[in-house]
């Protein structure tokens, strides 16, 4: 089999650019190794930034984000007993949409699916090869059973732990990377939300962060060791952590409603340079992670196949492949950036093991600065609403 454009992976990065390519009128083909059902139920992010949501109404994916989806106008900072508030609508005109991640993969695949879409679930890349020449091929697994199909192009969303990425030769691409000594412990609560908007939580207990889903189911973060064993956090000390960290009137506020999923994530920033050998091209997760505290992972990986696919469509229809040799370069400029604002959130608000007291002193400050400052309160605002995407 010989397909134009094979993606590997079916997360927001390979199924918002198959949709994108179908309305540019190139098919593609998505492998996923896991089940529809298990991708539609994978609770990650929440956050879309205000330039997403609009992509998703351009493209015809919005409606349902647009019915249920909460826009919330900023978020509030804790710390030193008290709330403060970052208003994005009145720094910089801007809002984003809280919305789960796996809501926004269940819309496009459905999309996909309308269309009539190639989406292969349960169907596994082994390797890939041939990256040099014109027609790269995919080794895939189905039923038990290898297969190979070739493609034009063959684009790795398969994320941080895919096989794209390996498949470049050693030496080709360079790391650049950071482990956090600390991860986040998740839940996943039927509760009322006790704010209107996020809480990112500065305590001397660790950083703790109040986000929600809908009316009635919230979401919520502890700071924990990444190697936190899960069994020696029972729910009632996931609350009480959850009610010391979040600290005032809203802690008290906390409802403990019945826990339908508890995980833990490790934190790490990590890019590799450039996203592109011979017609492999990565995008998202599979070509850098961010610490999940600026909430860009997602829209990352869907500015990085939103370029891509004008590369495709150049190329497709006019035979350019400009933009196809400046994708690397164009995508890096916005996850650097990226990479430097959740670097500064994560540094600013968790407790690293080994800080000093002037460590403390200095976050705490900033903090501080940062309440007191609209000049850096729409450095803040300007980076989480998502900088702009033309
Ligand atoms: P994904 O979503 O990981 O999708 C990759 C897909 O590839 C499949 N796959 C394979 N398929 C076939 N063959 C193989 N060999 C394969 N290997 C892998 C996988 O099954 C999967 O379906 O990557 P993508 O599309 O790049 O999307 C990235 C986002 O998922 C990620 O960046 C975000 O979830 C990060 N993130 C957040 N991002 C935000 O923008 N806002 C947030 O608020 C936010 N919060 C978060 C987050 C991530 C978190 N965790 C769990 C890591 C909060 C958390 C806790
Ligand atoms: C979430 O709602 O899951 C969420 C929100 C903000 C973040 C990270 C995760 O920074």
């Amino acid at each position: 089999m010989h397909v134009p454009v094979a993606i590997v992976g079916a997360g927001p990065a390979g199924l918002t650019l198959s949709h994108l390519l179908h309305q540019a009128g190139i098919a593609s083909v998505i492998v996923e190794r896991r089940s529809r059902e298990y991708v539609e139920g994978r609770i990650r992010a929440g956050v879309i930034e205000h330039w997403v949501a609009a992509l998703m109404d351009r493209i015809g994916v919005g409606a349902r984000m647009r019915r249920e989806g909460l826009v919330h106008r900023g978020i509030h900072l804790s710390f030193d007993g008290a709330l403060h508030d970052i208003d994005f609508e009145k720094l910089v005109g801007k809002t984003i949409v809280v919305y789960g991640q796996q809501e926004v993969v269940k819309d496009l695949i459905a999309a996909r699916l309308a269309d009539g879409g190639d989406i292969r679930f349960e169907v596994e890349a082994v390797a890939a090869a041939d990256l040099d020449g014109a027609r790269p091929r995919l080794r895939y697994r189905q039923e038990g059973r290898e297969q190979e199909l070739t493609c034009d192009f063959l684009i790795g969303c398969d994320g941080f732990h895919g096989i794209c990425r390996p498949s470049v030769p050693a030496g080709a691409l360079a790391v650049y990377e950071r482990e956090y000594p600390f991860a986040w412990l998740g839940i996943l609560a039927e509760a009322p939300p006790i704010s209107d908007e996020l809480i990112y939580a500065y305590h001397e207990r660790g950083f703790a962060l109040f986000s929600m889903r809908s009316p009635s189911l919230v979401r919520l973060y502890v700071q924990c060791r990444p190697d936190e064993d899960l069994t020696t956090w029972p729910d009632e000390r996931v609350w009480d952590e959850l009610t010391a960290r979040l600290g005032g009137e809203h802690a008290g506020r906390l409802v403990r409603g019945a826990v339908q999923q508890k995980s833990v994530t490790g934190m790490r920033s990590f890019v590799i340079e450039p996203m592109q050998h011979g017609r492999l091209f990565l995008a998202g997760d599979a070509a850098h992670i961010v610490p999940p505290t600026g909430a860009k992972g997602m829209n990352l990986a869907i500015a990085d196949v939103l370029v891509l696919s004008r590369a495709l469509t150049a190329f497709y229809g006019q035979g350019r492949e400009d933009l196809l040799k400046s994708y690397s370069a164009t995508c890096l400029s916005r996850i650097w950036k990226a990479q430097r604002f959740s670097w500064f959130m994560t540094s600013m608000l968790h407790l690293f093991p080994d800080e000093s007291p002037f460590d403390r002193r200095r976050q705490l400050t900033e903090l501080r600065y940062l309440a007191g400052s609209r000049a850096a309160q729409t450095a803040l605002a300007e980076n989480y609403v998502g900088l702009p995407m033309d």
